[in-house]
């Protein structure tokens, strides 16, 4: 097969949504459907021996919550599917929006009863940022919530986009039986399994079957085709173009835990959401046809199998075909890595890759490398825009416990900067020993202390600052200067030893502002210039 056709035959999406929608139970039912999962573990309901695949970190298991997003890559009518799952806790949203520029389209949920929530919305506007085309399912439909109507009409006004359904629920809560595809006009009836653990035996026929009436029931049936005539009249048409510009979501219903409705999202995906795209470059455009080989890292994790104490850089590829073994040169440091074990993954289980095409998540083992943002290629040089970091909001310092664990602290430590789960800042007068640690949420930290513990074998306490905000600092370098010169504000350095500032709250930086009208703060990193740092 040339590029141009495994291109096109690459479908690489992620799962977003506000903590709790189902991201991950529907990551599952994908799975299962997609043949890859024979037995899909009930996220929550789950016993020790089932839990999500998407959620194998051990703090992921004991809390039922995403916090690192998941790779699953797998095959579906021909189709090379990579799935991310990310996590929905804003305390995690740094991963989230990694993940986000590693993919072409997004699957967005929206829980029934709830509507568009908080971070949802969050998330949606970094994907209109992206330009990524959006599919919206609306989830949980075994349980009573909103109208589907008002739904369709709510999430249209606060995301400001348009909304096209391609199926329609047939009842809601425990009378939510099936679906109708709005474009074939084939109703798809289901059968109630308990936990949805196997793929669900269901029934196709079209909407006009006589036998359909009877069925549903005359009242239920003559009200499905009255909103479906409302539909027809009051809705937009669906065309696919103004999908894939973002103009437009289509709406899937369904229940991910019991699967009812998982197959027609599953469809679509493939039929509707776009083949790979390429990447800008900081001068240009590169075509994922581009022959050449090139890709960015967008996550690392290390620890992910016990088993392999080692750290991968998840890679996504944009242009040309990787293949196993290649000398690529990471665009920072003009270093060459030559990959020898490249993988695929569903989750942490791993398995080696030949060679890989643009859309795919390959992992690469990290010998120390390789940092978030980095671009790498073969051939040809070419560097694409970074990854920013967030500013923390809370700040504190660790104390070792044991103070003979102190290598294994360090290395922790320093691990877990790299991979993004926490920022360092040290302070020049203080040294790298004793780092500030800064988090975008409290929940961040109490990774931070679980994962040294359980990865390390290291006790921690953290000690809370009085610091509330960090600043990264641009503009007239008198501003800096002026910074410096004044012992009431604290100033660090980030990991590539750029000054950032450390305040307690905001009235410092106005101060500071309206003593040098030329300083600039920034509470997004300034991305990545080449060669900088180490
Ligand atoms: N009734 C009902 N419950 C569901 C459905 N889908 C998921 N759930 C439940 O919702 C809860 C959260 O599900 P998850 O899949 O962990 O949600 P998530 O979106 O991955 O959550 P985070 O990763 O923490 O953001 C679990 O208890 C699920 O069993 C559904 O279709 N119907
Ligand atoms: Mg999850």
């Amino acid at each position: 097969m040339g590029l141009a056709e495994e291109v096109a035959r690459r479908r690489t999406f992620a799962i977003i949504s506000h903590p709790d929608a189902g991201k991950t139970t529907l990551t599952e039912k994908l799975l299962l459907y997609g043949g890859v999962l024979h037995m899909a573990g009930a996220v929550k309901a789950r016993k020790a021996s089932s839990h999500a695949v998407s959620d194998w970190m051990e703090m992921e298991k004991e809390k039922g919550i995403s916090i690192t997003s998941s790779v699953l890559q797998f095959e579906y009518r021909g189709k090379r599917m990579n799935l991310l799952d990310t996590p929905g806790h804003a305390d995690f949203s740094e991963d989230t929006y990694r993940t986000l520029a590693a993919v072409d389209s997004a699957v967005m949920l929206v829980d029934v009863a709830k509507g568009v929530e908080a971070r949802t919305l969050k998330l949606f506007e970094v994907c209109r940022l992206r330009k990524l085309p959006v599919i919206t399912f609306v989830n949980k439909m075994d349980r009573s919530g909103l109208d589907p109507l008002d739904l369709l009409d709510a999430v249209g006004r606060t995301l400001n986009i348009r909304t096209v359904p391609l199926n329609w629920p047939i009842g809601s809560g425990p009378d939510f039986v099936g679906v109708v595809d709005l474009l074939t006009q084939q109703v798809t009836l289901y059968d109630r399994v308990v936990a949805g653990t196997t793929v669900l035996e269901q029934t196709v026929l079209p909407l006009d079957d006589p036998g359909l009436r009877d069925q549903l029931g005359a009242a239920r049936y003559d009200d499905l085709l009255e909103t479906l005539e409302l539909l027809e009249v009051a809705g937009d048409d669906w065309d696919v173009e103004d999908f894939l510009s973002g103009d437009v979501t289509p709406f899937f219903f369904g229940s991910a835990m019991t699967n009812f409705g998982v197959q027609p999202l599953l469809e679509a995906l493939v039929d509707l959401s776009p083949s790979p795209r390429g990447r800008a470059t900081t001068t240009e455009e590169r075509a994922p046809e581009d022959p050449a080989f090139s890709g960015f890292v967008f996550k690392i994790q290390a620890n992910m199998n016990p088993r392999h104490r080692d750290r991968i850089a998840f890679l996504r590829v944009v242009s040309g075909s990787f293949q196993r073994g290649m000398a690529i040169t990471v665009a920072r440091s003009g270093k060459v890595l030559r990959s020898t074990n490249p993988h695929s993954f569903v989750a942490s289980e791993r398995s080696i890759v030949e060679e890989a095409s643009p859309g795919d998540i390959v992992g690469i083992y990290d010998p120390g490398a390789l940092r978030l943002g980095d671009t790498l290629y073969a051939d040809v040089p070419v560097t694409y825009a970074g990854i920013p970091r967030f500013a923390p909001e809370h700040f504190v310092r660790v104390r070792l416990n044991d103070p003979s664990r102190r290598k294994h602290f360090t290395k922790g430590l320093t691990q877990l900067a790299h991979e993004g789960a926490i920022q360092r800042f040290v302070d020049p007068d203080l040294g790298e020993a004793d780092p500030y640690l800064g988090a975008v949420g409290l929940l961040q930290l109490e990774v931070l202390t679980v994962r040294l513990r359980n990865e390390y074998n290291t006790e921690v306490s953290l000690q809370h600052t009085d610091y509330r905000a960090a600043r990264w600092i641009g503009g007239d370098p008198a501003g800096l200067a002026w910074l410096r010169s004044r012992r009431d504000y604290k100033l660090v350095q980030d990991r590539d030893g750029r000054p950032v500032l450390l305040v307690s709250g905001l009235w410092p930086l106005t101060y500071a502002q309206q003593q040098n009208p030329g300083l600039e703060f920034f509470d997004v990193s300034p991305l990545e210039v080449v060669g900088s740092g180490s």
